[in-house]
């Protein structure tokens, strides 16, 4: 061994830092910081307005907690994925290997620098933390519609076949529909199965997403609070028509809905 060669898993020897400006005003420090933030104002505003534009108005409390999950995680993690990027882009451009000669050496690790450990260890950990929090207290399970509503829920039995989807009202003299209509402010209880293959019974604003499984009686429950016409989409490839089952679902006022309902039964009877 020469007198410039380093043992086995020894640390190599620092290059001295030069003096003058503080580390962080040099590069590579400076110059991936600038990137960082131009990369976290980009990611910070992308979070805030194009999530909720994806997926369009809610219609129901479900769909707002859904909502604000998905922006406020987006805007957590920004700061995170802007820094992965800062560093990517920095490297692809600063640090690329030419493709002549040796490659240039190693920078030295930062094995052992406690300040970069502390930061990483505790910026993870309470980020970690929100995210568990949030999600323990906002996507819980929600407490059974008849345990909690005010109201009692309207029962609507649900059952996919390829390629479409039937509604029943079983507490007001079993009406059938092939398109589904709901009263606006009333807790509704979906019983929700099919007669051949799984299909996934998914309403997008009112963010509600069950499977629906042949022998099986799965449950969902949601308030819709806007009224309008949406679409129930099937979310589980069942079929050669599945992109095409595809239903609407229009809340109504209570007092229209009464109407439809009566109308719905003078014509079964
Ligand atoms: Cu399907």
């Amino acid at each position: 061994m020469t007198a410039t060669e380093t043992p086995v898993g020894a640390e190599p020897p620092r290059t001295p830092a030069p003096t003058g400006r503080p580390a962080w005003r040099r590069p590579p420090v400076l110059p991936i910081l600038v990137l960082w933030l131009v990369y976290t104002v980009l990611l910070l505003l992308f979070a805030l307005f194009v999530p909720a534009r994806v997926m369009g108005p809610p219609a129901s409390p479900t769909m707002r907690e859904i909502e604000s999950t998905v922006t406020s995680f987006s805007l957590a993690s920004a700061p995170v994925a802007a820094m992965v990027w800062a560093i990517l882009t920095y490297s692809l451009l600063v640090w690329r290997y030419p493709g002549k000669g040796p490659p240039a050496e190693d920078a030295p690790p930062i094995r052992g620098n406690n300040k970069v450990l502390a930061t990483w260890l505790v910026t993870s950990t309470a980020l970690c933390l929100f995210l568990l929090i949030w999600g323990l207290v906002v996507l819980a399970p929600p407490a059974s519609v008849a345990s909690t509503a005010t109201r009692p829920p309207l029962v609507v039995d649900v059952t996919g076949q390829q390629w479409t989807w039937t509604f029943e009202y079983p507490g007001t003299g079993h009406q059938v529909s092939d398109q589904l209509y709901l009263p606006a402010n009333q807790p509704v209880l979906f019983h929700v199965t099919s007669k051949d293959v799984i299909h996934s019974f998914w309403i997008v604003e009112m963010g509600v997403k069950i499977d629906a499984n042949p022998g099986v009686t799965t449950t969902a429950n949601v308030t819709p609070d806007r009224t309008g016409t949406f679409t129930i989409r099937c979310a589980e490839l069942c079929g050669l028509y599945h992109s095409y089952m595809q239903t609407p679902v229009h809340v109504l006022s209570s007092n229209d809905f009464a109407a439809w309902l009566r109308t719905a039964q003078k014509a079964a009877s």
